[in-house]
């Protein structure tokens, strides 16, 4: 059932969503905000955090073919079961992901496009993707965001294998030297295991590849800001991991401002994936990482909602090429407001919030659950929620969030069929 549709010119029947005409159906989900994030490219604007962070990366991989992913909406086998996601993966369900209809959905992640990259050919790439999740309201979280993965295919040819080993020992030796202390708590194992398509010999030479390459990455993008000496080193943990289209799989995090930050995923791909891909003989690592969680420490943005300001006062800040410290340059006031009605059937917390950002935008700060009981003689039960509205270019008037509230309060009523209390 979808929400607050499209142009007055579509039948309504027919969903607009980045270009393309799709149909509607009882699954669709995608709610109008969200098709208006899809139609925003921020990594066109050279001087946006997200667009220098991503061509910082690039500029560090240079031979690595820059791949553009077509449109955001993909088909629900290729974000998920062309990639191993078991038919119960709880990314599927239809409270975490926008779907607009059964069969199609706006992507989870960039790697639903990791099979048409291998099929390219290329035996390095790198592809960032803006990609949709649906989430809580908070200053971390935003149903959008954007990921770039990135690959490197070997042959298997002895020769190959060969040249591996020595830039294997290469990269560990200039490793050594940088002020970097890596601490590798992943193992191989039954949990974490080479797979049976592979020599574990040459999947060990894969992985050690990997793990070399992006603690290099971290090195480069985290280093300076952390002001890494070698009696003070940038510290980098490997930890296992676990996802459907790679194994060994591995997260890598990294200590910054006294925190682990979850940086990336990665792995030794899956030999099926390379075999759908028709790439034969060929061995591959594969990562993708979170480009706003790394922005948003390196150029100290403290709000997730500032990378999709259009305030000048913003993008004025960054210059291409350059990391810079984000100067806020306003903290208006924040107001909450509360929200309580009964439910009659069970409401998922994101549907909440996604009404939430119909109603109010970019607006709402966060969204938080702060009550529910169960009436004892109806058995109804009641929910109550808190909203924090905060802008970040202006403040807000009492008027301006009642009407939020009032609009907020009919979306409730008409698209969960709550009872407002
Ligand atoms: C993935 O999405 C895998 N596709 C990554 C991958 C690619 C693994 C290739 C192996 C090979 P995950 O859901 O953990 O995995 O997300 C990867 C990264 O995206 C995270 O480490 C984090 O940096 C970022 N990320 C995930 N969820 C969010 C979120 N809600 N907001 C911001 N960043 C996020
Ligand atoms: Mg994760």
């Amino acid at each position: 059932r979808a929400r607050g549709l499209a142009s007055s010119s579509t039948p309504s029947s027919q969903l607009r969503v980045a270009g393309g005409t799709y149909r509607q159906d009882a699954f669709t989900n995608v709610t109008n905000a969200i098709i208006q994030k899809a139609e925003t490219s921020l990594l066109s604007k050279p001087s946006h955090p997200l667009s220098i962070l991503n061509s910082l990366i690039h500029s560090h991989f240079p031979d690595y073919k820059a791949i553009t992913p077509s449109s955001p909406v993909v088909s629900v086998f290729k974000n998920f079961d062309e990639l191993g996601f078991p038919p119960d993966h709880p990314g599927r369900r239809h409270t975490d992901s926008y779907y607009v209809n059964k069969e199609q959905l706006l992507r989870t992640h960039a790697s639903a496009h990791q099979i048409e990259s291998f099929q390219t050919d290329a035996k390095k790439w790198l592809l960032t993707a803006d990609v949709y999740r649906r989430d809580e309201i908070d200053a971390s979280h935003y149903p959008v965001f954007h990921q770039m993965d990135g690959a490197r295919v070997f042959d298997k040819s002895p020769s190959e294998l060969r040249a591996l080993e020595e830039e294997n020992e290469v990269m560990a030796h200039r490793l050594a030297q940088e002020n970097i202390l890596i601490e590798d708590e992943s193992s191989i194992g039954p949990q974490n295991p080479y797979q049976q398509a592979h020599d574990p010999a040459q999947a060990a030479l894969v992985a050690a590849n990997l793990k070399h390459t992006l603690n290099g990455l971290m090195l480069k993008l985290f280093g300076g800001a952390a002001g890494a000496t070698k009696e003070n080193p940038l510290r980098v943990r490997w930890i296992d991991a676990y996802f459907p289209f790679t194994s060994p799989s591995y997260e890598v995090e990294v200590f910054f401002r006294g925190k682990w930050l979850e940086i990336l995923g990665c792995g030794v791909v899956n030999q099926a994936i390379l075999d759908r891909a028709g790439v034969k003989e060929r061995i591959s690592w594969a990562f993708g990482l979170g480009l706003e969680r790394i922005a948003m420490v390196l150029f100290s943005i403290p709000d997730i909602r500032l990378f999709w300001s259009q305030d000048p006062r913003f993008l004025s800040q960054f210059t291409p090429g350059v990391i810079s410290t984000f100067k806020e340059f306003s903290k208006f006031p924040s107001n909450w407001k509360d929200v309580s009605f009964w439910i009659s059937r069970d409401v998922h917390e994101n549907d909440v919030c996604d009404i939430v950002r119909e109603a109010a935008g970019d607006l709402a700060e966060d969204v938080k659950e702060i009550d529910r009981f169960v009436h004892p003689q109806t058995s109804k039960t009641s929910l109550c929620y808190r909203i924090h509205y905060r802008s970040m270019e202006r403040s807000l008037s009492n008027a301006e969030i009642s009407a939020i509230q009032d609009r907020l309060e009919g979306m409730l009523v008409s698209e969960l069929g709550v009872e407002i209390r």
